[in-house]
């Protein structure tokens, strides 16, 4: 599939300059690249600014609720595993009100993908602080700065041992839609944090500030991002402030994978119909 057949009729409602619109064309150049069928690709997302991606991205999709994500998507890949799901949301969708589910999904291993699009703030809201809010960030809910310390949640996946954990930035759609196709092919949860400025709200963490700041693993002599440990290192050391693969593990089992019997197996999709009409008529 192109990125040309992607067409949704829905056009985007984003501020002019939102790094979101880099999501965007970086997802659906990455569902090109990796040969994507469109009947078998869907989007699922939150509730927020980058929560609209799913109407936008011209593929299937699902917009949930806020922090229900990845509940979702990883329904959507058990009911039918031939689907290739990629589930999308924001710092706060995923961070805060989302967090329990980040944290089960990297144990659970759901093969799908995950991308947050992390703007450090609460974007269509306009201007709350969110969990990835810098120590100090002047915003509506925090006018003098807020006083607790963000949650890294790059740390939190290395910790939990997700099988394919990476950073991108939204002013470098190239290697985020690389990035992507990597970890659609990653068998088993993958997940990336995408530094996507939000231009309206966000007045510090500016493309700027990132251009000025972000350095690629790509081009780090030697950077093995097997080895768990140094990635630790290197995301401590930098601040988190990297682009590219921190740490893949090919090796854990995704779900599903055999042990899991293909719910909507071709049988199972033949939907009885006197039965569905039975099970409606109960709820009336
Ligand atoms: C259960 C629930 N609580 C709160 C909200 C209000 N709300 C909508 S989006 C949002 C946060 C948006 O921030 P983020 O997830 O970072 O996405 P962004 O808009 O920045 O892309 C909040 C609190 C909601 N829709 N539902
Ligand atoms: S408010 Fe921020 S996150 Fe939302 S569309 Fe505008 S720039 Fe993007």
């Amino acid at each position: 599939m192109s990125v040309a057949q992607l067409h949704s009729p829905i056009r985007p409602t984003w501020c002019p300059g939102c790094g979101d619109y880099s999501v965007l064309a970086a997802v659906q150049k990455a569902i090109g690249m990796a040969g994507l069928e469109l009947e078998n690709t869907v989007v699922v997302s939150g509730i927020g600014c980058s929560g609209k991606l799913a109407q936008y991205a011209g593929t299937y999709g699902l917009h949930t609720l806020h922090g229900r994500v990845l509940p979702a998507a990883q329904g959507v890949k058990l009911a039918n595993p031939r689907l290739t799901v990629i589930a999308a949301g924001g710092d706060g969708d995923g961070y805060g009100i989302g967090m329990g589910h980040f944290v089960h999904a990297m144990r659970r291993n759901v093969d799908i993908t995950y991308v947050v699009m992390d703007n450090h703030i609460y974007g269509l809201t306009t201007g709350q602080a969110s969990p990835t809010s810098d120590l100090g960030a002047k915003t509506k809910t925090s006018p003098t700065g807020t006083t607790e310390p963000p949650v890294v949640p790059l740390l939190l996946a290395l910790s939990m041992n997700c099988g394919f954990v990476a950073q991108g930035f939204a002013g470098d759609v190239r290697q985020l839609s690389h990035l992507l196709v990597r970890a659609i092919r990653h068998r088993g949860f993958s997940y990336i944090n995408v530094l996507s400025p939000c231009v309206s709200f966000n007045p510090v963490n500016t493309y700027e500030y990132y251009r000025e700041r972000l350095f690629r693993l790509e081009d780090v002599e030697g950077y093995d991002a097997h080895d768990r440990t140094r990635a630790f290192e290197w995301l401590v050391d930098r601040g988190h402030l990297v682009t590219g693969i921190i740490y893949e593990d090919e090796e854990r089992r995704a779900v599903p994978e055999g042990a899991i019997v293909d719910p909507l197996d071709d049988a199972c999709l033949r939907i009885d119909e006197g039965a569905m009409d039975a099970l409606l008529h109960s709820y009336r």
